[in-house]
This record gives C-alpha cells, sequence and structure tokens, in this order.
C-alpha cells in the first residue's frame, strides 16, 4: 500500500472486552456489509483475535441492528447490551456510521460515554473534488488525481480506500469531477463513460455515497451539435431529459448535476437573457423523475472588472444575482453559496444571501483546500473558522437564524440542504500534502454530521486518531491557533487578497490591485480598505438589521473585518487604542513570531512521532517560516513606504 491510512490507521488496544470477537450481524444489505467488514479490519489489528461472524443474538457480543423507527434519518444508537453492546442504525448507513463511531470510542477509550443516540445533522455532507481527468487538480496541493489519469478513470484500491475515510466521516455526496468542465469531463455523462462512472457510483454505493458529476451546462452544443444552449430552448430541455434518462438508465443511484454557469467564464444561461433559475430548473426538471437533484453554484461576478470603478462590487454579485430569485427554482435544485462573498480569503464576512434568501434550498460551500490559506504548506486548521460562519446569526426570521439552522434545514424545514466542501485530497502518499491538512479533511465531515462539536475537540478527536494520544494536547494547541497566527502576517484585517495572482499562495501586494478580477485594497499614502457602507459600493445594505447597520458604522464594525467594510487612515486608531499601521507592524511580527515557535514545538515532539510524519511536517513549518517572513516583510514594507510612519517599536523594516 502507498498511502498512508490517516485516521483510519488501527493500532493495537490496551482493553480488549471479550465482546470485542463476536460480531452478531442482526441486518443485511452491502453497506452493513461494508459496516462488517471494517468491524473486522479494525478489531482484528486492534485486539489481534479473528472477529467471529454469526447471525445468532448472543449475550457477549456487538451486534448489529436495523431500526428504521429510530428517529432521524441514518441515525444510530449505540449502548450496553448484556455483557457486550448493540449499534442499531436507523438505515444501513446509520449502521456504518454506528460502527465508526463505535470504533473510535474503543480507540479514544470513551466506551463509559454510553449509551449515545447520534445522526448526521446536515441532509447533504458532500466533498467537491475539483480533478480533471489529465489527472491534475485545479487548486490541489497533494499530487494528482487518484480518479484519472490520463483522460482514464481509475477504480482501485486507492478509491476504495478513499470511499472508506469519506463514510468514517459521513461523507454521503461527492462530486467527481471540477466545476470547471473541460472538453474531455463534458463526455463523463455519456456512454463514453458511463460505465466506467458507475463503478464509482457502485463502489461509493457501498459506503453510503452517492455519485453527482459536474456538467457543462453548453454539453448540447459541445456533444450533440446544438447551435445553442439556451434553457428555454424545447430541444435542448429534450435533450437534457434523454441524457439524465440514459444515465439513469446505466446508474439508477446517481446524485444529480454539480453547475457552474456564467462564472469566470463558464459557459450559462445568460448568454440567452435567461436568468439562473431558468438554466437549473430546466436541467432539474430532467433529473426529477428519477429523484435527481441540481446543485447550482452561486459563485456568479463580473471577472472583467475595471480597477479605475469603485461603484462595482465583487462582493455584491452572488446576491445581486440571486435575491430577485427567491422562490422562483424547482423542489430538486439547491444554491450552493460559498461562506463569504468574495472567494475563501482567510476573513470575510458570512455572505449575505444566507440572510437573505427564504423560499430556496441552500448549501454551504467552504474550501477545505487550502487555496488562500497556505496551500497545505502553512498549517491553517480551518474548524475555527467554520464554526464562526455556522454561528453566524443573519437574523433572517428574528434572533438565532444561524447559518448552521438554515442550512440544517432547521429554519425553514429545508431537506435539501447542507454543506458542500472542495476537498483538499490528491495522491500524495499522506493524501494532503501535509499530514497536519488532512484534520480539515476530517474536521469537515465531524462537523457537518454534529455541527455541536467544538473545533477543539474535533482537533482532539483526529489527533488521538492520527498520532496519537501522547502529541494530543500539543497538536490540538498548534492546530488551534494557527488559523489567527496564519491571519497575522497575512493580508490585514478582513481586506482579503494581497497574494500572487494565479497561484495564490506568498504575499504580493498590489498582484490583483489594477487586475480585472474585483479584488482591490485601494491602499493609498492615508489608508487602505474598501468603502462598502451606503456611502460606498452599498454592499452592507445587503444585511439584515443589525448587521446592516453594524457594519456600516465604522465604530461598531467588527475590528477583524475593519478593512473589509471601510477605508481608514494609517493613523486612525483601533480599539486596541493602537494606529492602523501600528496594528499592521505589530500583527506581522507576532505571526512570524508564532510560526517560529510552532517549529520549535514540533521539533520537540520529534521522539513522540513516526519519523516520516515528523519529517514531512517539519519540512512544511520551515517552508511555512521562510513565506511568513516574506509576508511580514512585503507587507510592512509596503505600508511604511505608503505612509512614512514608523515603527514604534523601532523593529527591523525594511526601506
Ligand atoms: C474551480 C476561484 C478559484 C478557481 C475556482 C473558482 C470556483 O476563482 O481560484 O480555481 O474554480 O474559485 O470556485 O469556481
Amino acid at each position: 500500500m502507498d498511502f498512508s491510512k490517516c485516521w483510519l490507521d488501527y493500532q493495537p488496544i490496551e482493553c480488549k472486552e471479550k465482546a470485542f470477537s463476536t460480531l452478531s450481524v442482526l441486518c443485511d444489505g452491502r453497506v452493513v456489509k461494508s459496516a462488517v467488514e471494517e468491524y473486522c479490519l479494525a478489531m482484528e489489528a486492534m485486539t489481534g483475535a479473528v472477529v467471529e461472524v454469526t447471525p445468532e443474538g448472543g449475550r457477549e457480543c456487538v451486534s448489529l441492528r436495523l431500526d428504521a423507527a429510530l428517529s432521524g434519518a441514518d441515525s444510530y444508537e449505540i449502548c450496553r447490551e448484556g455483557d457486550g453492546y448493540r449499534i442499531t442504525g436507523q438505515s444501513e448507513s446509520g449502521v456504518l456510521y454506528g460502527v465508526f463511531e463505535f470504533l473510535r470510542l474503543v480507540r479514544t477509550g470513551h466506551l463509559a460515554s454510553l449509551p449515545l443516540v447520534n445522526g448526521p445533522e446536515m441532509p447533504l455532507r458532500i466533498m467537491n473534488h475539483w480533478d480533471n481527468m489529465d489527472g491534475s487538480i485545479e487548486r490541489g496541493y497533494s499530487g494528482n488525481s487518484f480518479f484519472y489519469r490520463d483522460y482514464e478513470i481509475l477504480c482501485d484500491e486507492r478509491t476504495e480506500q478513499y470511499a472508506r475515510l469519506m463514510a468514517s466521516i459521513g461523507i454521503n455526496a461527492v462530486v467527481i469531477n471540477n466545476v470547471n468542465v473541460h472538453q474531455r469531463e463534458t463526455y463523463l455523462i455519456t456512454d463514453t463513460y458511463l460505465e466506467q462512472v458507475k463503478e464509482y457510483a457502485d463502489l461509493f454505493g457501498r459506503y453510503g455515497i452517492r455519485l453527482y458529476t459536474s456538467v457543462n451546462f453548453a454539453a448540447p452544443m459541445e456533444l450533440a451539435g446544438f447551435d445553442n444552449c439556451d434553457p428555454l430552448n424545447p430541444e435542448v430541455a429534450q435533450w437534457w431529459k434523454e441524457t439524465a434518462a440514459h444515465i439513469y438508465e446505466v446508474i439508477p443511484e446517481f446524485g444529480g448535476f454539480l453547475v457552474k454557469a456564467d462564472s469566470e467564464g463558464r459557459p450559462g444561461p445568460f448568454t440567452y437573457d435567461r436568468t439562473h433559475a431558468d438554466g437549473a430548473n430546466m436541467l432539474a426538471r430532467a433529473l426529477a423523475p428519477y429523484g435527481g437533484i441540481v446543485i447550482w453554484r452561486c459563485f456568479v461576478y463580473n471577472c472583467g472588472q475595471d480597477w479605475r470603478d469603485k461603484k462595482t462590487d465583487r462582493a455584491r454579485a452572488a446576491y445581486d444575482n440571486f435575491i430577485g430569485l427567491d422562490g422562483c427554482f424547482d423542489d430538486n435544485v439547491i444554491l450552493q453559496i460559498k461562506n463569504g462573498p468574495m472567494d475563501f480569503q482567510v476573513r470575510e464576512p458570512v455572505s449575505p444571501l444566507f440572510g437573505g434568501l427564504k423560499k430556496t434550498n441552500m448549501i454551504l460551500e467552504v474550501e477545505i483546500a487550502q487555496e488562500y490559506t497556505g496551500q497545505q504548506i502553512d498549517l491553517c486548521y480551518l474548524l475555527p473558522m467554520w464554526r464562526e460562519i455556522l454561528d453566524f446569526d443573519t437574523c433572517a426570521a428574528g434572533e438565532g437564524s444561524t447559518v448552521r439552522r438554515i442550512v440544517n434545514g432547521e429554519l425553514y424545514g429545508q431537506k435539501l440542504c447542507g454543506m458542500a466542501a472542495v476537498i483538499n485530497t490528491g495522491d500524495d502518499y499522506n493524501w494532503t500534502g501535509n499530514d497536519l491538512a488532512a484534520a480539515n479533511t476530517y474536521g469537515y465531515g465531524r462537523l457537518a454530521m454534529n455541527p455541536s462539536q467544538s473545533s477543539e475537540s474535533i482537533a482532539r478527536e483526529w489527533t488521538a486518531l492520527t498520532l496519537g494520544g501522547e502529541v494530543e494536547d500539543t497538536v490540538t494547541q498548534m492546530l488551534m491557533g494557527s488559523w489567527s497566527t496564519y491571519e497575522k502576517y497575512t493580508s490585514p484585517l478582513g481586506i482579503g487578497w494581497m497574494v500572487t495572482p494565479h497561484y495564490h499562495y506568498g504575499p504580493d501586494v498590489d498582484g490583483y490591485e489594477y487586475d480585472r478580477w474585483g479584488t482591490y485594497h485601494r491602499a493609498d499614502w492615508r489608508g487602505l480598505g474598501v468603502d462598502r457602507t451606503p456611502a460606498g459600493t452599498g454592499y452592507t445594505d445587503q444585511y439584515n438589521e443589525p448587521w446592516r447597520s453594524v457594519y456600516a458604522d465604522r465604530t461598531k464594525c467588527p475590528e477583524e473585518l475593519l478593512l473589509f467594510f471601510h477605508y481608514v487612515r494609517y493613523n486612525e486608531k483601533l480599539r486596541s487604542g493602537k494606529t492602523l499601521i501600528q496594528h499592521i507592524y505589530d500583527t506581522h511580527f507576532e505571526g512570524v513570531e508564532e510560526v517560529e515557535a510552532m517549529a520549535e514545538t514540533w521539533r520537540q515532539l520529534a521522539p513522540k512521532l513516526a519519523p516520516d510524519v515528523y519529517g514531512r511536517v517539519k519540512e512544511r513549518l520551515e517552508r511555512q517560516l521562510a513565506n511568513a517572513r516574506e509576508w511580514r516583510d512585503r507587507i510592512n514594507t509596503y505600508f511604511y513606504r505608503k505612509c512614512g510612519i514608523p515603527d514604534e517599536k523601532g523593529r527591523k523594516i525594511y526601506e
């Protein structure tokens, strides 16, 4: 096996109860079969004893049962029974999740917490792969795709292990190709590839996961010679209906389509003066007879902007494009909304669409792949950020209208909702480039299953399972501080960007400043920041009260977002009493010091870690330190040159 087992690396354990070695299986099905296999594999590795699998009940055993009456789809109950344990699933997936949970409890020594009843809170827990069929991965930082090589679909041991890893964290939907659907990938929904796609669908099906594909809105033109893909053209709609019918003939469990339309050059309904609802509904009607769904992305903005134009604001775009369509989408359409209004920056406010849409299914999209957050070289544990997003109160239907309650279906009673994430895996030995970046992969699934769990407890759980209990406290501490550290040495106070164009790693303060992407910091000799109040771009008006007023008021605006919403002079005082420029200098020095401390902490862990893991992460931390120093010096020098105000503490700032 040339890849790591990640958090499913079952090591021998001390506590070896007799009951562990008999598995009484009182239900069946292909997902139950995976649960049984997982149980045996794990127990045999942990206890050294061969597990006896029996269809009989018994006193001293672990039993698996199905009970559709358990409340909550795919939920499970684990309790003691006789001298053993009983794991009951509401469905086959519930049984599988129950087995993974039981194994986690055994491994972390928490069996005393039984009985427990648990179940996935988010109905949809999706992984989006930005994998291309040539084997590359858009924004991939851990090698190449393990789904494709040279336009061939690889269904092998690695993809099997991938499905196991995903099921173990509760993922129930996987989109197997990039939202930017290139020429060959357009054929994924045709006979050229369907039989092989079916192999993936079957494999995933054994782990309770549905397969989705990203589709090219212009597929009728590229595949069938149409001269348009107008969603209101009945022939175009008919083509999609026939295409869907055929897909379901081959893959009856096909999940549906993910669509990036009219975004960054991708085709879409705008060309024909049609709306996103026209486009999404046309596809949805093709899938509806088979229970399929359309996931339509809201990442729509003008990527041909003029930096001189201070009124057009990219942050406004998703809301402006979609709010008027609330209630116009068919029931099997879900809008997938990025967490912030820009694009996965280290700090952004929550997208105002969550507080705006009320009659539309919604999915929250986050990015596990660390595109703007250190590219899996720098350590950046993202769970604390996702927690803040889920806990953000949109005030859409009074107090307590959190993003979490919107996307878990509670607030508006939606069934098709949940979370989607751009995954950070590739074919590197450790799956995620940086071993510690797997905490984000793991954490995403765990959070979508149970958003009540704290970021810290997820970090602890992942560390204990992956690296061992001995380093749990220290690594958890490293993980928990890492987002804030990354934020300190990169772009300040929510302004974002300032990265190397295209690659998005490392600093280039003006790299995107005079470009067409709508990503400006507007720094001059007096100050910096974007005025998004009504006096500026008016973006703050997209929020419900009190946020609308809070964000628009310089004195009330949360400081970490200050420059996102306001243009601030360098010598203006922040709440800390420091001037803006001093805050910038201080945080950049602090950020580097924190990385130095992290690297030292890691060095001290050497004797407690497997040498290969230790070495890989050490090398990444060294690169992170170089990156942090580069950011510090470029940012500090840039602003010092702009304003000429020296650092109060007299530290070295290059001129
Ligand atoms: C897959 C950003 C990324 C692109 C990505 C796009 C999207 O612009 O840089 O690589 O495209 O977001 O989310 O569609």
